[in-house]
């Protein structure tokens, strides 16, 4: 029996794809492994918080035995549970230090940034030597490679959000990690070093990077800068109070970089949101992904084109919850007559500055 000209060729074409892959190439035409496209979620912040206080009795802080040197709940999303990872990007986690504690002292090229939970307002992540007090609510910022602990002197235990970009810097291949004051002594033991001596009191940042400042302070990259609540809850309901408003994300104010003006740090972009009583927002979405942490109050986010049903998203006070990339969605306040207040960080200033963000409003 003859092939046909069609088997002869298919054959070949087993043959060619044999060869490419012993020489470690592929044909474009070839099927290749795609990554799954990440999901919305909302983690409820009854099950973060019941974990955590647990974790706090059962996981050691620090460096001796099976301690961990921070500890850390985190959020991963459920398509992606093999990365533990929240977005391909960000690493959203919450934090718990008990009174006495000591989160030692390292840095790394991922930066970082922790939104204060709850706490007396003694405890304090100390950066580069400076003491950034954390009060609720306030953000404090330690961008890549700024040497961080995190001290709780106070008699309550202190918890905040942790934000990461360290999965997007392991994807780039810069996951480099250093322990402060590294060192052992003849026993094999660490000696002293866990913690940097604090240099400058609270409030420092403010001085040194406000609006009279010397020369060369920053080369343009993120500093090392604490946002107090007090200033931001004042000028959200400053602009609630005017009717300034975004149709799609309500009254919305950016945290940026005090020097340059621009977005939080390179890579991350922090936003406080104010959705007043009843209100909804208007259907919009981008390339950029977010994730979101409910300040106070109660709404839902419709994630998804309506015309194939939108899925609602009920989240309330301390939850936390994300919206995927290129996910239609539009925020309801719940209640008649409280407002609603969200943090949210957004992977959006590293696709605007490779050219890649789009935004499309419905
Ligand atoms: C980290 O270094 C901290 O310094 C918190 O407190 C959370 C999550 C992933 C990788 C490093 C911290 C982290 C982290």
């Amino acid at each position: 029996m003859t092939q046909t000209e069609a088997e002869v060729n298919d054959l070949r074409v087993q043959a060619l794809h044999r060869r490419l892959a012993e020489h470690s190439l592929g044909g474009h035409w070839q099927e290749r492994e795609r990554s799954p496209a990440l999901v919305p979620h909302v983690w409820p912040w009854e099950a973060i918080h019941s974990c955590l206080m647990e974790s706090g009795e059962v996981i050691k802080l620090g460096h001796a035995g099976d301690a961990a040197n921070r500890r850390t709940v985190q959020l991963v999303n459920p398509a992606i549970t093999n990365l533990k990872s929240t977005s391909r990007t960000l690493q959203m986690s919450i934090q718990l230090v008990n009174p006495g504690e000591t989160a030692e002292c390292h840095r790394h090229m991922a930066a970082a940034l922790r939104f204060v939970i709850a706490g007396d307002g003694t405890a304090y992540t100390n950066v580069e030597g400076e003491k950034m007090l954390m009060e609720p609510n306030d953000l404090v910022l330690t961008p890549h490679w700024t040497w961080h602990d995190h001290q709780n002197p106070g008699t309550k235990p202190v918890v905040w959000l942790d934000v990461l970009d360290v999965h997007l810097a392991n994807f780039l291949d810069a996951p480099i990690h250093e322990n402060y004051n590294e060192s052992l002594d003849q026993n094999g033991n660490y000696f002293a070093g866990s913690s940097q001596p604090v240099v400058h009191e609270d409030g420092y940042c403010r001085q040194r990077y406000g609006v009279m400042r010397r020369r060369g302070v920053s080369d343009g990259r993120a500093v090392p800068y604490a946002y107090k609540w007090r200033d931001t809850l004042a000028a959200l309901r400053e602009m609630a109070a005017a009717g300034e408003r975004d149709p799609h994300d309500g009254v919305l104010l950016d945290y940026t970089n005090p020097v340059t003006g621009g977005p939080t740090m390179p890579t991350i972009a922090c936003r406080a949101q104010w959705l007043g009583p009843g209100e909804a927002t208007r259907a919009h979405r981008h390339t950029s992904s977010t994730i979101y942490h409910v300040i106070e109050g109660e709404g839902t986010t419709v994630v998804g084109a309506e015309a194939s049903g939108g899925a609602a998203y009920d989240w309330g006070t301390r939850d936390c919850f994300f919206v995927p990339s290129l996910g239609w969605h539009r925020h309801v306040n719940r209640s008649k007559t409280a407002p609603a207040l969200l943090f949210s960080v957004t992977d959006r200033p590293v696709l605007e500055s490779l050219g890649l963000y789009r935004e499309e409003a419905a």
